[in-house]
């Protein structure tokens, strides 16, 4: 996030996050397309003079994709998916009452630097950025970008918490473990296996949930299991319900590593809901399990970092609706993050008024109430 060089971002300013609206309100669309309109910080003092929390940033990297490309894209389309005005920056969460921006300091730090056709270069670039957001403290969400970016966004962090100290969630319709694809080992199909095997992850605390289709084979899934990777197919979910492998998933990341890292391949979601992806497989979750996933996650084990990837708008349908899924896996991730602030740690909390709807009208009152609106209506031809 820093350069050596004159014109260096903060320099000729005091540090702290830096509101890019130009007017007083600006509706979403109008201006500059920071997440939500969030303010900037450009460098690591800016972070910590801000005290940010939680630090929302973008890998547009799409060169380690074998499939379908246009992730590279992903995390501007994925920004203009608001359409709140701001201020106010307020985000209530209908289904648990509570509104992550209210208890938390969140901003964008805008994108890694990404060297179009030099991987190591840019891969060496996120893992620093990545690294600087979390040096501060601050929570960093990084959209991608295809899922190669997971491996340096996972080791960015694993450089400031420590390898092996990382528990990984890994929401995906591919497991991303082959030891590499045509000789080369940065790729989107082998971030967990390049995050394994340099130690930044332990197999036993890599938790994989939504797997389906056609890949991999008997040899890459015996090396999955040797590392003791716990692997969660679509099959397992079809048979015991979306809730009984999430509690799963939830006390396996809980088992060994206390530091938990989300990501987030949106192809987890079935095609119907996330047509705009590389490697689209059918048969996955819906929207509603991914956002409650995410939710619980940061709520009930508590996240250091998490990433959405694998979104290609020039794939989206007409109406964007898989960049507006990633833009909501990013709001359920803040409030999760809030609540667990806030205390709220049980498992599948939920506002009583929103998951059990209206409170019962007494049928007495109700009528008492209807019998004084006839007697009105009486007088009132009286008179
Ligand atoms: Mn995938």
């Amino acid at each position: 996030m820093t350069n050596a060089a004159s014109g260096v971002p903060g320099a000729q300013r005091p540090p702290g996050p830096i509101s890019l609206n130009r007017y007083e309100v600006e509706p979403a669309g109008l201006g500059f397309q920071t997440f939500l309109k969030l303010p900037v910080c450009l460098t690591p003092e800016d972070l910590r003079a801000g005290r940010i929390d939680v630090a929302i940033c973008g890998a547009p990297w799409d060169g380690t994709a074998i499939t379908r490309s246009g992730a590279h894209l992903g995390p501007q389309a994925i920004r203009s998916c608001d359409y709140h005005p701001t201020p106010p920056l307020e985000r209530p969460h209908l289904h648990v009452g509570v509104d992550p921006l209210e208890h938390l300091r969140v901003c964008d730090c805008g994108d890694a630097n990404i060297v179009i056709g030099d991987t190591e270069q840019t891969f060496a670039n996120i893992r620093s950025f990545v690294a600087d957001i979390a040096a501060t403290g601050a929570v960093p969400i990084i959209l991608g970008g295809d899922h190669g970016v997971t491996w340096p966004n996972v080791t960015g962090i694993a450089d400031v918490l420590g390898f092996g100290k990382i528990g990984v969630v890994h929401f995906d319709a591919h497991a991303d473990t082959a030891p590499d694809v045509q000789g080369v080992l940065a790729s989107h199909g082998t971030p967990m296996r390049r995050l394994i095997e340099s130690g930044a992850v332990k197999g036993k605390n890599f938790v994989q949930v939504g797997l389906r289709g056609y890949w991999p084979g008997p040899d890459i899934r015996s090396w999955m299991e040797q590392q003791g990777m716990r692997t969660h197919f679509m099959a397992e979910i079809q048979r015991h319900g979306f809730d009984a492998v999430l509690e799963r998933a939830i006390s396996e990341a809980l088992d060994d590593a206390d530091q938990l890292f989300i990501s987030v391949d949106i192809d987890v979601v079935d095609p119907s809901a996330a047509p705009g992806t590389g490697s689209p497989e059918p048969g996955g979750l819906t929207s509603h399990e991914i956002l409650r996933a995410i939710r619980r996650l940061a709520a009930e084990v508590g996240i250091v970092g998490m990433d959405v990837v694998e979104v290609s708008p020039p794939y989206d349908a007409g109406n964007n609706i898989t960049c507006l899924l990633a833009h909501r896996c990013v709001l359920e991730g803040l409030t999760g993050i809030a609540m667990r602030r806030l205390g709220i740690t049980e498992p599948d909390y939920l506002e009583e008024r929103a998951a059990n709807g209206p409170p019962p009208q007494p049928l007495s009152s109700n009528g008492a109430g209807l019998a004084a609106a006839a007697e009105d209506d009486q007088l009132m031809r009286r008179s």
